[in-house]
């Protein structure tokens, strides 16, 4: 892999930030976008905008054909059976949600258990509280280890058939950790449960194929695969999605609407209501093209080496503790420096243009679990590089001079 030629396709990686070459570390709350991608959504404005799915003329068929074609896209990326189990969403959020609202207002019931781990994104916890709530429900939570691990000993202590949804993230923002999902969906199927994988940070990184995984849902967000935002998709299996009931009314997701009664339209539609977000889903498609051009095995090894070399280098600065060490782990690094408030790094660095992510990063129960207040998180992807690592430990060398 090429990482100078790959550098060359995102355009915002050229900029100054305060003077400085960008150095772009904040990669897990959202990547930056190639060329193809911008590209693609100028062509789409540019030469064929139009409402999808109902117009008759040129333009609206075009853009339906290419609205379309990210469908299939999304379901080669992720390995589902059809397109009809791909819902366009605007992100993980909303496919989490979306899954709350509609199968969990249907299935789950008092005395229930919502089973979900301690460094679940409060996007993966408050949807399944408010359903908690709602339905008399009790949501039981998988501990962390010092290490940053999922304890599965805990989890199979947990896992009762009072269990009805096991809604786990792939892959950790905040600590990197990979959890062992197919292990733990096995498990979960062994008493019944339905299985929801939160895979926001794993879709970048690892392969995906949700029927290997036997996962009855998946959530990824486009914004986090070189995509845009607003556009995301949840996977579910058919026969689930086609017993759920529907989640948003109006345009799009009916067959017959009287005063009387509306019937719904089939997959994927019954789920997506009114105008979506076409072209950013339409630039979808050339992220995920482009992942696959230069091929997630490439990524993932440069992004390992890139990992190794950055934990190796950052432990040699005094004070700094890394927050998340488990064995399987994708290309972050959390860490806190005694004596220093990470949002404190956070302003040094920025001074130096080295983007990183400080704060809690929305799993606050996963810092409690910590005791710290956050973490600097600085997220790897496919076109950084060791220079860049050996900038951000010599910018915290010398905000470690400045502050302590
Ligand atoms: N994490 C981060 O900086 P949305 O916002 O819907 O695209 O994704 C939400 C979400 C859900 N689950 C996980 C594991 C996530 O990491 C995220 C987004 C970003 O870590 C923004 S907080």
């Amino acid at each position: 892999m090429n990482v100078a030629e790959i550098r060359k396709q995102f355009p915002i990686l050229e900029r100054t930030v305060k003077g400085r070459p960008l150095v772009y570390f904040d990669n897990a709350a959202t990547s930056q976008k190639p060329l193809q991608v911008i590209e693609a959504l100028r062509h789409y404005y540019s030469h064929y905008n139009a409402n999808i799915h109902r117009g008759i003329h040129t333009l609206a068929e075009e853009a339906t054909m290419a609205y379309e074609a990210t469908r299939m896209a999304v379901k080669d990326f992720i390995g589902a059976a059809s397109t009809e189990e791909i819902i366009f969403t605007r992100g993980t959020t909303e496919a989490i949600n979306l899954v709350a609202y509609t199968w969990g207002r249907q299935h789950i019931s008092k005395g229930d258990e919502i089973l979900i781990s301690e460094m679940e994104h409060h996007s993966n916890i408050v949807p399944w509280q408010l359903l908690c709530e709602e339905k008399g429900a009790s949501l039981k939570v998988i501990p962390v280890e010092e290490d940053g691990s999922l304890s599965i000993s805990a989890f199979r202590e947990l896992l009762t058939e009072r269990t009805k949804l096991l809604s786990v993230v792939h892959v950790s923002n905040a600590l990197g950790t990979v959890n062992p999902v197919k292990e733990m969906t096995d498990a979960a199927h062994a008493v019944g449960a339905k299985v929801l994988i939160d895979g926001a940070q794993s879709a970048v990184h690892l392969d995906i194929d949700v029927q290997d995984l036997d996962a009855d849902f998946f959530a990824f967000s486009g914004h986090k695969v070189y995509g845009p935002t607003g556009v995301g998709a949840l996977y579910g299996k058919r026969e689930l999605l086609e017993s759920m009931p529907v989640f948003q009314g109006g345009g799009e997701m009916i067959r017959e609407v009287s005063f009387e009664k509306t019937t719904y339209a089939d997959l994927p539609y019954k789920y997506e209501a009114g105008t979506p977000n076409i072209a950013d889903t339409i630039a979808l498609k050339a992220a995920l093209d482009f992942i696959s051009e230069i091929g997630k095995v490439n990524i993932r090894t440069h992004e390992e080496t890139l990992l190794n070399y950055a934990t190796e280098q950052l432990k040699t600065l005094p004070g700094l503790r890394i927050i998340g060490e488990a064995q399987n782990k994708v290309s972050l690094v959390s860490f806190v420096i005694e004596g220093i408030h990470p949002q404190d790094l956070g302003v040094l660095l920025d001074n130096m243009g080295i983007a990183v992510r400080t704060g809690h990063h929305c799993t606050q129960p996963l810092m409690k679990r910590f005791g710290i207040p956050g973490t600097v998180r600085a997220s790897f992807a496919l076109y950084n590089q060791k220079e860049e690592i050996d900038s951000l430990v010599a910018g915290l060398q010398k905000a470690i001079k400045m502050l302590l």
